[in-house]
């Protein structure tokens, strides 16, 4: 039996937790628990993490919660100086970005994303997605410019930094990211790789099959 288990469908930030399981070669099982009283607020899972929210890993006994902590740890447990960059400024500057994508992006992507794509059509809030636009173009604008001269974000290779920011705006990949030409290259060569297209089918496939019901739930959960 494997040792490390991934909590959270996969249309949720656990998809952050599988791509870097995919990455890192992981043996782990998947249990696709669902947002809310149909899975992540019963108190069986209340009990593994408190907050009911999604992914939480427990490995090995260790129980983990937030999504961007679960991939730095991953990363480190298992490819410290690869992955996980090995020096104490690469380190910093993987906290770096992951910090700034949790805080400067996330949210604004999400935003998007549901008020363009997920919504049905009808309850789609223009004003809110003009708005999350607005508010996306002076980081994306860091970020364009981060990766204008290297292919990654800490050099010529691709760490849990990219993997961390390009996971948190994953879903930006289907907005028109003309301004940005560097950013979009960059995503694309992220999502690109073998690990993120198997984490991306199980993402898509959870989307596809996501009630409109929940999707309205998140957005009104999270006041998105
Ligand atoms: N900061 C947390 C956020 C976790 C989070 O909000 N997860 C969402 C799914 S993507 C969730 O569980 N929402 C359902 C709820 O809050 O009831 C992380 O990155 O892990």
């Amino acid at each position: 039996m494997s040792s490390l288990r991934i909590y959270g469908i996969a249309r949720t930030r656990a998809f952050r937790a599988l791509w870097i399981a995919m990455e890192l070669g992981l043996d782990y099982e998947h249990d696709p628990v669902e947002i809310g009283d149909a899975g992540a607020r019963t108190p069986e899972f209340l009990a593994i993490n408190p907050n009911g929210r999604l992914p939480v890993i427990v490995d090995d006994g260790f129980v983990l919660f937030e999504s961007l902590a679960i991939t730095l740890y991953l990363a480190k447990k298992h490819s410290n100086g690869g992955l996980y960059p090995g020096s104490l400024e690469g380190e910093a500057r993987a906290w770096q970005w992951s910090l700034w994508a949790v805080t400067e992006v996330d949210r604004g992507v999400n935003i998007w994303s549901l008020h363009t794509v997920r919504l049905p059509t009808a309850e789609q809030d223009q004003a809110k997605r003009t708005e999350a636009l607005k508010v996306l173009v002076a980081p994306f604008k860091v970020l364009d410019s981060a990766v204008s001269a290297q292919p990654y974000l800490l050099g010529k290779d691709f760490t849990v930094a990219d993997l961390n920011v390009a996971a948190v705006i994953s879903r930006a990949v289907e907005m028109d990211l003309s301004a940005t030409p560097h950013l979009k290259a960059w995503l694309e060569r992220c999502l690109d790789r073998p690990a993120a297209r198997r984490a991306l089918a199980l993402k898509t496939a959870a989307d596809n099959a996501t009630p409109v019901d929940v999707t309205r739930r998140i957005a009104r959960t999270n006041r998105l």
